[in-house]
């Protein structure tokens, strides 16, 4: 298997925002770009966090690769594990203002769609992967309703209406950086080697696994 004949790996991360120098999602996603996994080849791509401008820049990206997998990651502060994410709602509802000052308040991502998409990848795999492989994991039921939601909706959207048959997607959280968290004393962190290890993981589990486990990752509230 080389570069040429590899399926290709669309994957996302997010410029820094809220004041932020360094955003996670972007920097898993350039270290894992070149990256030949289970026969897939990673291309790393920034999307502005920016409502409204983020997903030109992706859809530019899915007609030129024509990606088989698609993973966008983005940086949830304050979160614990590595999340991948169930579901994507047709809901921008923003607590802050976007990189461009826009703060939308219960906008539809896309007017006259469904209230909700599932994600297409295999999350409890992923996450039962990435415990064994000594990295905290688990299922997340919200991927809220700020930048990260919105590209999460579009792109579900866009492949329940157009994708060909195998090409899977979805969206994974990760925690903040060591550095960010010495910011913010109490908060959260991961390192970025084991970030870079564990989406390196969930990529593979990715392009490897077919049907996903049936393991409960319910949560009360
Ligand atoms: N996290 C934000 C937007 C960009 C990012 O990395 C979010 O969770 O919506």
């Amino acid at each position: 298997m080389t570069a040429a004949t590899a399926k290709r790996i669309l994957l996302t991360g997010f410029e820094p925002f809220d004041k932020d120098s360094v955003n996670p999602s972007w920097e898993v996603a350039r270290a894992l770009d070149g990256a030949l996994i289970a026969g897939g080849v990673v291309h790393a791509l920034q999307l502005p966090c920016v409502f409204g401008a983020a997903m030109p820049v992706l859809d530019e990206a899915l007609a030129q690769l024509q990606p088989t997998l698609i993973i966008s990651l983005g940086l949830a502060g304050g979160r614990t594990d590595i999340t991948p994410e169930r579901v994507a709602i047709n809901m921008d509802d923003a607590r802050i203002a976007d990189n461009a000052g826009n703060q939308p308040v219960d906008q539809p991502v896309v007017r006259e769609a469904p209230a909700a998409y599932f994600s297409t990848l295999p999350i409890k795999a992923m996450v039962r992967n990435l415990r064994d492989a000594g990295i905290p994991a688990s299922v997340s039921n919200t991927a809220g309703t700020f930048v990260c939601n919105h590209v999460f909706y579009a792109l579900m959207h866009r492949l329940a209406r157009r994708a060909g048959p195998g090409v899977r997607g979805g969206f994974i959280h990760i925690p903040a950086l060591p550095q960010q968290a010495a910011q913010h004393p109490g908060m959260a962190s991961m390192a970025l080697e084991t970030q870079v290890q564990g989406i390196r993981s969930a990529i593979h589990t990715a392009m490897t696994v077919q049907e996903d486990l049936q393991e409960n990752a319910g949560q009360l509230h």
